[in-house]
C-alpha cells in the first residue's frame, strides 16, 4: 500500500493517487486523463508512486549516514532489472490501488505496464543476478549503492529474418525515463592515456602526475529500487548508472589531442552500447574504456562518501566494502590504491593492503574464453598510471611466490598478472581481493582446484562459496500471481520475505484438492502465454508493416493440454539447445514413422539471443528455426516453437507456463544457472544434468522427486577430454535413431535453401569431426544423448499421470527454500562483507514525510 497518506484507508488513499495522477497528466504532460494516451498514463502513474518512493529513498540514505554504516558498494558492468513500475507496484504491495487507479482511467493494467520498455542493461545471468541481488538487499534492508554504465543501446533486440537471427537496436531511452534522476552534481571527470611524470608522495612512494590526456565526464543518473514493504519502512537503495552522452564533445582535449575530434567522439560515446556478448572475451578499446570508466567515476563517489563522513582514511577499510560483479570492474583495485598513494599520501603498503580489505571477487564462469585478458600496450597506452600500479602489484606478488616456492617457475607463470604480453584480470582480482567466490558449490570446487588451483593453495582462506539464487517477489510473487496466491492460502504469505518457509509447501503434496488448483494454474499459465504470443505477433507485425518488411512466421495452433517442454537463455553450443532439438528431431522422426507410437503431446519452447559474432550460436537458432517450420506445417502432436527477442518481461510470461524446465549443460560448465531455480519455483519439473545449482537443487528436492537427472558427471567428462577416449562416431554407429536424427543436419531433411544446408551442416561437423583444433563435439552432445532420450521418456510416463506429477512438482516448489537472493545475500554478508543492516530510522522518516506534506497545507494562489 502506499504507505505515506496521511488517512489510512484504502478509498482515500486511491483517490489521493488518482489526484496525484492526473495532477502529473496536467503538470508534465499537458492533458487531461479523458484525452491522455496509455503512453501518458504509464508516466503519470510512474511518476505518481515515484513520488511515494522518493521521501523512502531520502530516508534510507539518511538513516546510513546516521549510523555511519559499513557500506556495500555493489559494481557490475550489467544489470537486467526488468520493468520496473510492475515490480515496484507488487513490492509496494499496490496492486488493489493500481487497480482501482486504472479502472477510474478506464485502461487495462496490462496495458499500462507493457508500456514500459525491459532496461536490457545486460547479456543475461550475471545481469540479471544482480538485480535479483539489489532486490534483496533493499527488502532485507543492508545499506547498499550499486554502480553501472547507462548504456543508450542496451542488448539488442532480436529479430527472426528467414528463420535467423538479426540484431536491431534496443531503443530503451527514446522515451522519457519515469525512473532516472539525473544528478548533475554528482558527475567526475575520468582521464585516459596521457604523459606520465614521475613524483613521490610523502613516504617516498612512485607517484604519476599526468599531462596530455583525454578527459570525459562520467554523469550519473540515479533509479530507485525499491524493497519489498512489511511495514510502510520499507528500504529503497540507488542504482546509479555513469553516462558520457552529455559530455561536450570536445571538452577540454589537451595539448597533443586537441582538435583530434575522432577521439573526442570517441570519449563521448563511451555508454552507447552494451558489449552484446557473453562468455567470450570482448578485447575491444572502447570496451575496456567503459570498464574502466565505471570504475574510476564509482571509485570517486565512494571516496566521496567516506570523506563527507570522516576526515581520514583510517576507517575506510571498516566502513567500505566493494563487490565486483566478475573481473569487469577490477581496475578498481589498481585505481584505488593509485588514488589512496598519490591523492592522500598514504604509503604503498598501506594503500595495498585497505583495497584488498575492501574488495571480493564474484567469479561467474571457468570457460576460457571468458576470463579477461588485456594487452599489456593497449593497457600502457589508455591506463599508463594503473599500469603502474598493476606492475608493481605484480613484481611484489611474484616476489611472494618465489620466496614461497623457491624454483618452481611454472607457478610464476601461471599466477602472475601479466604473462605473454597479457594482462589476466582473474589473476589481479584475486590478488587484490579479501574473498573470491564461486557461484555454487560445484563451481566453486571446481575454482579451487582447477581453474585456480595455485591461488587456493596459498590462500586457502580467501576461497568461499556463495550459491546464486533469484528473487521469489518477482519470479514468483509478480511473476506468477495465481501460484502466489494459492501457496500464501496454504502456508500464509511469509514466504514472500522468509523463503524457506517454502517447505511447509510440502505438507500439502498429498491433498488432492492442492494438486487440482496447481494443475489449473498451470493450464491457466499456458493459455496465457498463448494470448501473450498471440498479441506480440501482432505487434510485430504491426511494426514490420511499417518498416515495409514482411511478417514474421506464423504461430502456430498450440495446445495448452500438451507439455511445455520449455529451454529459454542465450545460445551457447556448452548449453547444449542442439542437445535438445537432436531429441525433438527423433521424437518427430518416431511420430512420424509409427502411426501407433503412444508419445505425448509436446510443445517445444525455446527463446534466447545469440552474440552477434558467435556464428555456430546463430546456426543453431536458424536450425531450431528450419525444424519448427517442417514440423509445426504437419500439424502433429509436436509443435516447436522459437520465440524471439528473450528478456526478461518474456521470461516473467514464459516461465509460469513451463512444464519442464531445460537445464541440460555439459556437466562442469554452467557456473551455476539462475532459470533452473525460476522454473522450479514456478512449478516446472527440471530435466537437467549434474551440474552447477541443478545438483544442490536436487539435494534441496531430495532424489526421489528429482527424477530426471541425467548424463556424464562433470568428473566423467574432465576424463574422457584428459584421456582423449570419447568418440561420437562410436554413438552415431551404435544408435541407428541417433544416426538418423544426426543425418537430417545434412541431408536438407529441414534445410530449405543452400545457406541453410552449409550452415546446418557446419552443425554437423562441430559434433563429429576436429574443429579449430577442438576435438569432435567437444560438448558431449551424443555422449549425452542416449541417456537424456531415456530421461524424457520418463518425463513422458509420469506427465501422463498429472496427479502424481502435481505431486513431484509440489514437492520441487518446496525444496527451493534455499535459492532465494535473500539467502544468497545473508550469505555475502556474513562470509564476504560483515555487513550489517541498517533499516530506516522512524524519527528520519517522519522528519523527511513532514518536510514532504507541509507543501500540501499551501496553495501559491
Ligand atoms: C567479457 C565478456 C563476458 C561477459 C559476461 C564474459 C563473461 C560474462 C559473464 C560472466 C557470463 C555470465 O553471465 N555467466 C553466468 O553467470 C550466472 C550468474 O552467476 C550463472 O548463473 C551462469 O551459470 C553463468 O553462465
Amino acid at each position: 500500500m502506499l504507505p505515506m497518506m496521511p488517512n489510512n484507508e484504502f478509498e482515500a488513499q486511491a483517490e489521493a493517487l488518482v489526484a496525484k495522477t492526473k495532477r502529473y497528466l496536467i503538470t508534465m504532460m499537458g492533458r487531461v486523463f479523458t484525452e491522455a494516451n496509455v503512453d501518458e498514463v504509464y508516466r503519470a502513474v510512474s511518476y505518481a508512486f515515484r513520488e511515494e518512493i522518493m521521501i523512502n529513498w531520502l530516508a534510507s540514505f539518511l538513516s546510513y549516514q546516521k549510523r555511519d554504516s559499513r557500506i556495500l558498494y555493489y559494481i557490475s558492468m550489467e544489470y537486467l532489472p526488468g520493468r520496473i513500475l510492475s515490480n515496484n507496484i507488487t513490492n509496494l504491495k499496490a496492486h488493489d490501488l493500481i487497480r482501482f487507479l486504472l479502472q477510474r482511467m478506464n485502461r487495462t493494467y496490462y496495458d499500462v505496464i507493457e508500456r514500459e520498455q525491459d532496461p536490457g542493461l545486460g547479456n543475461g545471468g550475471l545481469g540479471r543476478l544482480a538485480s535479483c541481488f539489489l532486490d534483496s538487499l533493499a527488502t532485507k534492508n543492508y545499506p547498499v549503492q550499486a554502480y553501472g554504465l547507462r548504456y543508450q543501446y542496451g542488448i539488442f533486440e532480436q529479430q527472426l529474418l528467414d528463420g535467423g537471427q538479426i540484431e536491431a537496436p534496443d531503443l530503451w531511452l527514446i522515451n522519457e525515463n519515469p525512473w532516472e534522476f539525473r544528478r548533475d552534481l554528482r558527475k567526475k571527470l575520468v582521464k585516459f592515456c596521457g604523459q606520465m611524470e614521475m613524483g613521490e608522495n610523502i613516504h617516498g612512494d612512485e607517484i604519476y602526475k599526468l599531462s596530455g590526456h583525454e578527459e570525459v565526464w562520467a554523469l550519473p543518473y540515479d533509479y530507485p529500487i525499491v524493497g519489498y514493504n512489511q511495514d510502510n519502512r520499507y528500504s529503497v537503495v540507488t542504482l546509479r548508472l555513469w553516462s558520457t552522452k552529455e559530455s561536450p564533445r570536445n571538452f577540454k582535449l589537451q595539448s597533443y589531442n586537441a582538435g583530434n575530434f575522432d577521439q573526442a567522439a570517441e570519449n563521448t560515446a563511451l555508454t552507447d552500447v552494451l558489449y552484446p556478448s557473453d562468455h567470450h572475451d570482448v578485447g575491444k578499446r572502447t570496451r575496456l574504456k567503459q570498464e574502466f570508466l565505471l570504475v574510476s567515476a564509482s571509485i570517486q563517489d565512494i571516496i566521496r562518501r567516506y570523506l563527507e563522513g570522516h576526515e581520514n582514511f583510517r576507517l575506510f577499510a571498516d566502513k567500505v566494502r566493494i563487490q565486483i560483479n566478475d573481473t569487469h570492474p577490477t581496475l578498481i583495485i589498481a585505481e584505488l590504491i593509485r588514488i589512496l598513494t598519490k591523492r592522500y599520501d598514504i604509503p604503498w603498503k598501506m594503500a595495498v593492503e585497505i583495497t584488498e580489505q575492501c574488495l571480493g571477487y564474484t567469479n561467474h564462469t571457468i570457460l576460457k574464453e571468458a576470463l579477461e585478458q588485456w594487452d599489456q600496450e593497449l593497457m600502457n597506452y589508455l591506463l599508463p598510471r594503473q599500469m603502474r600500479v598493476i606492475e608493481r602489484l605484480n613484481q611484489e606478488f611474484c616476489d611472494k611466490v618465489r620466496l614461497k616456492y623457491p624454483g618452481d617457475e611454472g607457478k610464476i607463470h601461471r599466477m602472475s598478472i601479466i604473462e605473454n604480453g597479457q594482462v589476466r584480470m582473474a589473476n589481479l582480482s584475486i590478488i587484490g581481493s579479501h574473498r573470491v567466490n564461486g557461484v555454487s558449490a560445484m563451481h566453486t570446487e571446481i575454482l579451487k582446484n582447477q581453474v585456480f588451483k595455485d591461488f587456493h593453495e596459498m590462500f586457502p582462506e580467501k576461497f568461499v562459496n556463495v550459491t546464486n539464487g533469484v528473487t521469489q517477489r518477482r519470479w514468483l510473487l509478480d511473476a506468477n500471481h495465481r501460484l502466489a496466491h494459492l501457496i500464501t492460502k496454504r502456508i500464509g504469505d511469509g514466504w514472500i520475505t522468509d523463503f524457506e518457509q517454502i517447505r511447509k509447501f510440502a505438507d500439502w503434496a498429498g491433498d488432492s484438492d492442492t494438486k487440482q488448483e496447481l494443475l489449473l494454474i498451470k493450464m491457466k499459465n499456458k493459455l496465457q502465454l498463448i494470448e501473450h504470443l498471440k498479441r506480440r505477433k501482432e505487434q510485430q507485425d504491426e511494426k514490420r508493416l511499417e518498416e515495409r518488411r514482411e511478417k514474421s512466421a506464423e504461430l502456430p495452433l498450440l495446445d495448452p493440454h500438451s507439455l511445455f517442454d520449455v529451454q529459454v537463455k542465450r545460445i551457447h553450443e556448452y548449453k547444449r539447445q542442439v542437445l535438445n532439438l537432436l531429441h525433438i528431431i527423433m521424437l518427430w522422426q518416431e511420430m512420424s514413422e509409427n502411426s501407433e507410437h503412444r508419445r505425448v503431446r509436446r510443445t517445444a519452447i525455446f527463446a534466447g539471443k545469440a552474440a552477434a559474432g558467435y556464428k555456430i550460436a546463430k546456426n543453431i537458432i536458424r536450425l531450431i528455426s528450419a525444424v519448427a517450420r517442417k514440423i509445426n506445417s504437419e500439424n502433429g502432436p509436436l509443435k516447436v516453437l522459437f520465440i524471439e527477442n528473450y528478456n526478461v518481461s518474456l521470461a516473467e510470461n514464459v516461465i509460469p507456463a513451463a512444464d519442464l524446465s531445460e537445464q541440460i549443460s555439459t556437466a562442469g560448465m554452467e557456473a551455476s544457472g539462475t532459470g533452473n531455480m525460476k522454473f522450479t519455483i514456478n512449478g516446472a519439473l527440471t530435466i537437467g544434468t549434474e551440474d552447477g545449482a541443478n545438483i544442490e537443487m536436487r539435494e534441496q528436492v531430495g532424489n526421489a522427486w528429482w527424477p530426471f537427472s541425467f548424463g556424464s558427471s562433470s568428473e566423467e567428462v574432465e576424463r574422457v577430454r584428459r584421456e582423449g577416449t570419447y568418440n561420437p562416431h562410436e554413438v552415431y554407429q551404435m544408435h541407428p535413431k541417433i544416426r538418423k536424427a544426426l543425418d537430417t543436419l545434412y541431408n536438407k531433411t529441414f534445410a530449405g535453401n543452400e545457406v541453410e544446408h552449409e550452415e546446418f551442416s557446419a552443425l554437423f561437423h562441430s559434433i563429429m569431426d576436429i574443429q579449430y583444433g577442438r576435438v569432435p563435439d567437444y560438448y558431449l552432445i551424443l555422449k549425452d544423448l542416449p541417456d537424456y532420450y531415456e530421461a524424457q521418456k520418463k518425463v513422458e510416463e509420469l506427465f501422463c499421470n498429472k496427479d502424481q506429477w502435481a505431486e513431484y512438482v509440489i514437492h520441487n516448489i518446496a525444496g527451493m527454500g534455499a535459492f532465494s537472493t535473500d539467502v544468497s545475500i545473508e550469505n555475502y554478508c556474513k562470509r564476504v562483507w560483515g555487513l550489517e543492516k541498517s533499516p530506516i530510522i522512524p524519527e528520519i522518516l517522519e522528519r523527511v514525510q513532514h518536510e514532504y506534506y507541509v507543501h500540501e497545507k499551501f496553495d501559491i494562489y
